[in-house]
């Protein structure tokens, strides 16, 4: 795992140091608005932690950073009435991770992608 890297554009933006369209923060995630969006709804929520990617997240967070940032996906779901358990269209969750996964920014983050039909991404 490679060291996190504080210099990365989202820990800039957590600084506050760069400005972002927030749409959701709590305790321990921020949520803002991709700026080259894919659908008319593209979010990236990232933990406040210092995780490089999702896996490095999920092993290392505490339950609490973890349920904040799972409630987090959810409520902002449901405020964007997009979420299927609300009677919404539906989503995208992607989290890319490392070389393999094409990750740009080494700052762990989920994309959800929502407001289009998406099309089918795993034949
Ligand atoms: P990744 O491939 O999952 O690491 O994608 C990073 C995303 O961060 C990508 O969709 C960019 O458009 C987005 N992004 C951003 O929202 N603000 C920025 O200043 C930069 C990238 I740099």
């Amino acid at each position: 795992m490679a060291a996190y890297d504080d210099q990365n554009i989202f820990a800039k933006i957590l600084r506050g140091e760069i400005p972002n369209d927030t749409v959701l923060e709590t305790e321990h995630t921020l949520a803002f608005r991709d700026i080259r969006p894919q659908a008319p709804h593209h979010v990236l929520v990232i933990p406040k932690g210092p995780y490089v990617t999702y896996d490095h997240f999920a092993a290392e967070a505490s339950d609490v950073e973890i349920l904040d940032f799972t409630r987090a996906v959810a409520k902002i779901c449901a405020d964007l009435g997009v979420g299927p358990v609300n009677g919404g269209d539906g989503a995208r969750f992607i989290s890319n991770a490392g070389e393999h996964g094409v990750q740009e920014v080494p700052h762990m983050h989920v994309h959800i992608l929502a407001g289009r039909p998406l099309g089918r991404m795993l034949e």
